[in-house]
Protein backbone atom coordinates (compact mmCIF):
# COMPACT_ATOMS: atom_id res chain seq x y z
CA UNK A 1 0.00 0.00 0.00
CA UNK A 2 2.86 2.33 0.30
CA UNK A 3 6.56 2.43 -1.25
CA UNK A 4 9.82 2.66 -0.03
CA UNK A 5 9.74 6.04 -1.29
CA UNK A 6 6.66 6.82 1.19
CA UNK A 7 8.11 5.46 4.11
CA UNK A 8 11.80 7.04 3.06
CA UNK A 9 9.62 10.88 2.72
CA UNK A 10 7.81 10.06 6.00
CA UNK A 11 10.72 9.26 7.72
CA UNK A 12 12.57 12.94 6.50
CA UNK A 13 9.45 14.75 6.83
CA UNK A 14 7.20 12.86 9.39
CA UNK A 15 4.06 13.06 7.75
CA UNK A 16 2.76 11.22 4.42
CA UNK A 17 -0.87 11.60 2.41
CA UNK A 18 -1.81 8.78 1.10
CA UNK A 19 -4.65 9.41 -1.94
CA UNK A 20 -7.85 7.69 -2.09
CA UNK A 21 -7.24 5.50 0.45
CA UNK A 22 -11.44 5.28 1.22
CA UNK A 23 -13.82 5.71 -1.11
CA UNK A 24 -16.08 8.68 -3.03
CA UNK A 25 -18.81 6.35 -1.28
CA UNK A 26 -17.22 5.69 2.16
CA UNK A 27 -16.49 9.33 2.65
CA UNK A 28 -20.28 10.32 1.57
CA UNK A 29 -21.77 8.04 4.45
CA UNK A 30 -19.25 9.00 6.97
CA UNK A 31 -20.42 12.44 5.91
CA UNK A 32 -23.83 11.42 6.47
CA UNK A 33 -23.30 9.61 9.94
CA UNK A 34 -21.89 12.48 11.48
CA UNK A 35 -23.88 14.93 10.42
CA UNK A 36 -27.21 13.21 11.14
CA UNK A 37 -24.98 12.03 15.17
CA UNK A 38 -24.31 16.50 15.09
CA UNK A 39 -27.82 16.94 14.69
CA UNK A 40 -29.44 14.67 17.07
CA UNK A 41 -27.49 15.16 20.07
CA UNK A 42 -25.50 15.95 22.56
CA UNK A 43 -21.90 13.70 23.35
CA UNK A 44 -19.39 13.19 26.15
CA UNK A 45 -16.31 15.80 25.03
CA UNK A 46 -18.24 17.98 22.39
CA UNK A 47 -15.73 20.99 22.34
CA UNK A 48 -17.63 24.10 23.95
CA UNK A 49 -20.55 22.20 23.85
CA UNK A 50 -23.45 22.70 21.09
CA UNK A 51 -25.59 25.35 21.41
CA UNK A 52 -27.47 26.18 17.76
CA UNK A 53 -28.36 30.38 18.70
CA UNK A 54 -24.38 30.66 19.27
CA UNK A 55 -22.75 33.59 16.68
CA UNK A 56 -19.62 31.07 17.37
CA UNK A 57 -19.96 27.86 14.23
CA UNK A 58 -17.68 25.92 16.45
CA UNK A 59 -20.31 25.85 19.13
CA UNK A 60 -22.89 25.31 15.95
CA UNK A 61 -21.37 22.26 15.15
CA UNK A 62 -18.40 21.14 18.45
CA UNK A 63 -15.96 18.40 17.68
CA UNK A 64 -16.52 15.49 18.66
CA UNK A 65 -14.16 13.34 20.18
CA UNK A 66 -13.81 9.51 21.45
CA UNK A 67 -16.92 8.65 19.22
CA UNK A 68 -15.03 4.90 18.96
CA UNK A 69 -16.88 4.36 22.99
CA UNK A 70 -19.93 4.32 21.66
CA UNK A 71 -20.22 4.57 18.03
CA UNK A 72 -19.66 1.63 15.86
CA UNK A 73 -19.29 3.23 12.64
CA UNK A 74 -15.96 4.78 14.43
CA UNK A 75 -14.69 2.22 16.06
CA UNK A 76 -14.71 0.11 12.65
CA UNK A 77 -13.11 2.90 10.81
CA UNK A 78 -10.78 3.19 13.72
CA UNK A 79 -9.47 -0.28 13.30
CA UNK A 80 -9.85 -0.56 9.85
CA UNK A 81 -7.40 -2.69 8.07
CA UNK A 82 -5.98 0.12 5.84
CA UNK A 83 -5.25 1.98 8.06
CA UNK A 84 -3.68 -0.70 9.79
CA UNK A 85 -1.63 -1.51 7.09
CA UNK A 86 -0.20 1.66 6.11
CA UNK A 87 0.57 2.61 10.50
CA UNK A 88 2.65 -1.19 10.35
CA UNK A 89 4.72 -0.18 7.55
CA UNK A 90 5.40 3.40 8.41
CA UNK A 91 6.14 2.05 12.03
CA UNK A 92 7.56 -1.29 11.49
CA UNK A 93 4.85 -2.79 13.82
CA UNK A 94 1.27 -2.86 14.97
CA UNK A 95 -0.17 0.16 16.45
CA UNK A 96 -2.71 0.48 19.48
CA UNK A 97 -5.63 2.67 19.08
CA UNK A 98 -6.49 5.11 21.65
CA UNK A 99 -8.39 7.97 20.45
CA UNK A 100 -11.19 9.22 17.00
CA UNK A 101 -12.14 12.77 16.66
CA UNK A 102 -14.72 14.59 14.27
CA UNK A 103 -13.84 18.02 13.46
CA UNK A 104 -16.69 19.85 11.10
CA UNK A 105 -15.24 22.89 11.22
CA UNK A 106 -17.95 25.17 9.63
CA UNK A 107 -17.36 27.85 7.28
CA UNK A 108 -15.91 30.70 9.93
CA UNK A 109 -15.06 28.55 11.87
CA UNK A 110 -11.66 29.06 14.13
CA UNK A 111 -8.70 26.58 13.59
CA UNK A 112 -6.88 24.90 15.88
CA UNK A 113 -2.98 26.68 16.56
CA UNK A 114 0.31 24.93 16.23
CA UNK A 115 0.57 22.03 18.30
CA UNK A 116 2.17 18.45 18.81
CA UNK A 117 0.06 15.79 19.72
CA UNK A 118 2.52 14.15 21.81
CA UNK A 119 2.42 17.18 24.28
CA UNK A 120 -0.93 15.58 24.90
CA UNK A 121 -0.94 11.79 24.94
CA UNK A 122 2.67 11.57 26.48
CA UNK A 123 3.38 8.23 24.76
CA UNK A 124 6.34 6.21 26.71
CA UNK A 125 8.67 4.75 25.39
CA UNK A 126 8.40 6.24 21.51
CA UNK A 127 5.43 8.61 20.62
CA UNK A 128 1.90 8.73 18.87
CA UNK A 129 0.72 8.80 15.37
CA UNK A 130 -2.54 10.16 13.94
CA UNK A 131 -4.83 8.85 10.62
CA UNK A 132 -6.47 12.40 9.42
CA UNK A 133 -9.02 11.32 7.05
CA UNK A 134 -10.42 14.26 5.03
CA UNK A 135 -14.33 13.83 4.20
CA UNK A 136 -14.50 17.25 2.10
CA UNK A 137 -11.98 18.97 -0.35
CA UNK A 138 -9.45 20.41 2.29
CA UNK A 139 -7.59 23.44 1.05
CA UNK A 140 -6.70 26.72 2.58
CA UNK A 141 -9.67 28.61 2.27
CA UNK A 142 -11.55 26.25 4.39
CA UNK A 143 -8.28 25.88 6.43
CA UNK A 144 -6.39 22.71 5.45
CA UNK A 145 -4.31 21.16 7.95
CA UNK A 146 -0.88 22.52 8.27
CA UNK A 147 2.73 21.02 8.59
CA UNK A 148 6.10 21.72 9.61
CA UNK A 149 8.32 18.93 7.53
CA UNK A 150 10.60 17.78 9.69
CA UNK A 151 9.55 19.01 13.23
CA UNK A 152 8.94 15.57 14.16
CA UNK A 153 12.45 15.34 14.52
CA UNK A 154 12.02 18.02 17.37
CA UNK A 155 11.78 17.14 20.81
CA UNK A 156 8.34 18.35 22.69
CA UNK A 157 8.47 22.44 22.43
CA UNK A 158 7.75 24.11 25.63
CA UNK A 159 4.00 25.79 24.75
CA UNK A 160 3.16 29.51 24.92
CA UNK A 161 0.04 31.52 24.40
CA UNK A 162 -1.77 30.93 21.11
CA UNK A 163 -4.53 34.14 19.65
CA UNK A 164 -7.68 32.88 20.50
CA UNK A 165 -9.25 34.72 17.60
CA UNK A 166 -7.77 32.06 15.39
CA UNK A 167 -7.82 28.94 17.61
CA UNK A 168 -10.34 27.38 19.73
CA UNK A 169 -7.41 26.16 22.00
CA UNK A 170 -5.34 28.49 23.88
CA UNK A 171 -1.72 27.14 23.48
CA UNK A 172 0.76 27.15 20.41
CA UNK A 173 4.47 26.30 20.00
CA UNK A 174 6.93 29.13 18.49
CA UNK A 175 8.37 28.02 15.07
CA UNK A 176 11.62 29.84 13.54
CA UNK A 177 10.97 31.61 10.75
CA UNK A 178 13.39 29.65 8.83
CA UNK A 179 11.09 26.59 8.97
CA UNK A 180 8.14 26.97 6.36
CA UNK A 181 4.26 25.77 7.44
CA UNK A 182 3.14 24.08 4.51
CA UNK A 183 -0.59 23.23 3.75
CA UNK A 184 -2.29 20.14 3.14
CA UNK A 185 -4.29 19.69 0.54
CA UNK A 186 -6.76 16.91 0.47
CA UNK A 187 -9.59 14.99 -1.12
CA UNK A 188 -12.45 13.14 0.57
CA UNK A 189 -10.62 10.14 1.04
CA UNK A 190 -7.41 11.11 0.88
CA UNK A 191 -5.53 10.10 4.78
CA UNK A 192 -2.48 12.54 5.82
CA UNK A 193 -0.41 9.82 8.69
CA UNK A 194 1.52 12.05 10.91
CA UNK A 195 4.06 11.89 13.60
CA UNK A 196 3.47 12.65 17.49
CA UNK A 197 6.02 15.22 17.04
CA UNK A 198 5.35 16.76 13.88
CA UNK A 199 4.56 20.08 14.71
CA UNK A 200 1.34 21.19 13.07
CA UNK A 201 -2.60 23.02 13.39
CA UNK A 202 -5.10 24.85 11.03
CA UNK A 203 -6.53 28.28 10.07
CA UNK A 204 -9.87 29.19 10.74
CA UNK A 205 -12.35 28.43 7.61
CA UNK A 206 -12.46 31.48 5.49
CA UNK A 207 -15.29 29.92 2.96
CA UNK A 208 -18.49 31.13 2.87
CA UNK A 209 -20.51 27.95 2.92
CA UNK A 210 -17.66 25.44 2.92
CA UNK A 211 -17.02 22.89 5.58
CA UNK A 212 -13.71 21.13 6.32
CA UNK A 213 -15.15 17.93 7.83
CA UNK A 214 -12.10 15.61 9.33
CA UNK A 215 -12.38 12.45 10.62
CA UNK A 216 -9.26 11.78 12.50
CA UNK A 217 -7.82 8.36 14.57
CA UNK A 218 -4.88 8.99 16.98
CA UNK A 219 -2.88 5.63 18.20
CA UNK A 220 0.79 4.88 19.66
CA UNK A 221 3.72 2.94 18.79
CA UNK A 222 3.13 -0.52 19.78
CA UNK A 223 6.68 -0.91 21.95
CA UNK A 224 4.52 1.85 24.07
CA UNK A 225 3.89 1.14 27.65
CA UNK A 226 2.59 3.92 29.31
CA UNK A 227 0.17 6.73 27.43
CA UNK A 228 -2.07 9.69 29.50
CA UNK A 229 -5.09 8.53 31.36
CA UNK A 230 -6.80 10.32 28.88
CA UNK A 231 -6.50 7.99 26.39
CA UNK A 232 -7.53 4.58 28.24
CA UNK A 233 -8.46 2.29 27.18
CA UNK A 234 -6.25 1.53 24.51
CA UNK A 235 -7.46 -0.60 22.18
CA UNK A 236 -5.70 -3.33 19.73
CA UNK A 237 -6.24 -2.96 16.01
CA UNK A 238 -8.78 -6.20 16.23
CA UNK A 239 -10.73 -4.07 18.89
CA UNK A 240 -9.89 -6.09 21.82
CA UNK A 241 -7.90 -3.81 24.65
CA UNK A 242 -4.98 -4.14 26.46
CA UNK A 243 -3.30 -3.19 29.39
CA UNK A 244 -0.82 -0.52 29.23
CA UNK A 245 0.60 2.30 32.27
CA UNK A 246 -0.47 5.63 32.88
CA UNK A 247 2.11 8.49 31.91
CA UNK A 248 2.30 11.62 34.44
CA UNK A 249 3.62 15.06 33.34
CA UNK A 250 6.27 16.30 34.36
CA UNK A 251 8.56 16.38 31.30
CA UNK A 252 11.20 18.74 30.01
CA UNK A 253 10.10 20.68 27.39
CA UNK A 254 12.09 22.17 24.46
CA UNK A 255 12.87 26.30 23.95
CA UNK A 256 14.48 27.74 20.95
CA UNK A 257 17.85 28.99 21.15
CA UNK A 258 20.45 30.35 18.74
CA UNK A 259 23.57 28.72 18.17
CA UNK A 260 25.93 29.60 15.70
CA UNK A 261 23.70 32.01 14.53
CA UNK A 262 21.16 29.48 13.87
CA UNK A 263 18.28 28.27 15.73
CA UNK A 264 18.43 25.15 17.84
CA UNK A 265 16.10 23.29 20.52
CA UNK A 266 17.44 23.29 23.98
CA UNK A 267 15.52 21.70 26.79
CA UNK A 268 14.36 23.03 29.81
CA UNK A 269 13.05 22.14 33.41
CA UNK A 270 10.04 20.90 33.65
CA UNK A 271 6.16 21.46 31.65
CA UNK A 272 3.44 19.80 33.30
CA UNK A 273 2.23 18.32 29.93
CA UNK A 274 -1.18 18.15 29.21
CA UNK A 275 -2.91 15.53 29.41
CA UNK A 276 -5.98 15.30 27.12
CA UNK A 277 -5.73 15.99 23.49
CA UNK A 278 -7.50 19.62 22.60
O1 LIG B 1 -7.99 19.29 12.01
C1 LIG B 1 -7.46 20.21 12.61
O2 LIG B 1 -7.69 21.37 12.34
C2 LIG B 1 -6.49 19.90 13.72
C3 LIG B 1 -6.38 18.43 13.96
C4 LIG B 1 -5.30 18.04 14.90
O3 LIG B 1 -4.61 18.87 15.42
C5 LIG B 1 -5.05 16.63 15.19
O4 LIG B 1 -5.67 15.75 14.60
O5 LIG B 1 -4.17 16.36 16.03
Amino acid sequence: MISEQDKQFFDANGYLVVRDLFSAEETASYREHYMDLRAKGIYEGDFAGVDLTSSDPLKRYPRMIHMHRWDDASLKWMTDDRLNTVMTALLGREPYAVQTMLYFKPAGGRGQALHQDQFYLRVRPGTCMAAWMALDPCDEENGCLQVVPGSHKWPVLCTEKADTAQSFTDVTVPVPPDKPVVPVIMAPGDVLFFHGSLVHGSYPNTSVDRFRRALIGHYIAGEAEQVGGYYHPVLRMDGRPVELGYSEGGDPCGVWVERDGRPAVELKGEEALSGRHE
